[in-house]
């Protein structure tokens, strides 16, 4: 092996510890559990009004348009709005690394709900801790799956993350596969072994010279 191919070697070892020990644990992504009205799915809770746990083929409403497994597959959880109310479902994350930016994406499915009801375009807002901070697109009563992803900030250990739909005219939505990952971890945590690499890098070339 090259000194050169010994160091990144290194260095990828070295960025996998970091990564994984600023993972956030996010329980049961997949939505997984009995379909049902007013319910969702373990390791979630409900934030407002009554989300649905629902799929394809057992659905405790009929959808204006049905739409195909998601690409997660299984279960999933459905949300309604309307001008004055939303459903809402989240969960509380408690092992966050402040500093550390995490990628929290998900698939989403505009449905439609109640035989011609819920029929209007919307989007999925991710809030945290009660604040909007990500707008999806609008996707208008189609049944397709669109992935969605941002990025932000944990500024705490703990933070509350929840999904609805905004405000407005009647609409139904599904949201399926959300995961949480890390996409960067703050710089001083990844500087002893960025310092590790280098040493060990200088090691090989001063043996070579011997
Ligand atoms: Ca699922």
């Amino acid at each position: 092996m090259t000194s050169m191919k010994i160091l990144i070697a290194a260095a990828t070892i070295a960025a996998g510890t970091v990564f994984s020990a600023n993972a956030a644990t996010l329980i049961n992504g997949s939505l997984t559990g009995p379909t049902g009205s007013g319910t969702v799915p373990t390791g979630w809770s409900i934030n407002s009004i009554t989300p649905d746990t629902t799929s394809t083929g057992s659905q405790p409403f009929v959808f204006n348009v049905n739409p195909g497994d998601s690409p997660d597959g299984g279960t999933w959880v459905g949300l309604a709005r309307n001008p004055s109310v939303f459903e809402s479902f989240g969960q509380t994350i408690a092992d966050f690394v402040i500093g550390t930016t995490y990628t929290l994406s998900w698939y989403v499915t505009n449905t439609g709900c109640c035989n011609g009801g819920f029929s209007a375009a919307a989007e999925i807002l991710s809030d945290i801790d009660g604040t909007t901070m990500f707008t999806g697109a609008t996707h208008t009563s189609d049944g397709n799956w669109y992935q969605e992803s941002y990025s932000f900030t944990a500024t705490s250990t703990s933070h509350r993350l929840d999904f609805r739909l905004g405000l407005g005219a009647d609409a139904y939505m599904g949201i399926d596969g959300i995961s949480l990952t890390v996409s960067q971890v703050p710089l001083p945590a990844s500087l002893p072994l960025l310092a590790f690499g280098l040493a060990s890098f200088g090691l090989l070339r001063r043996r070579r010279k011997n």
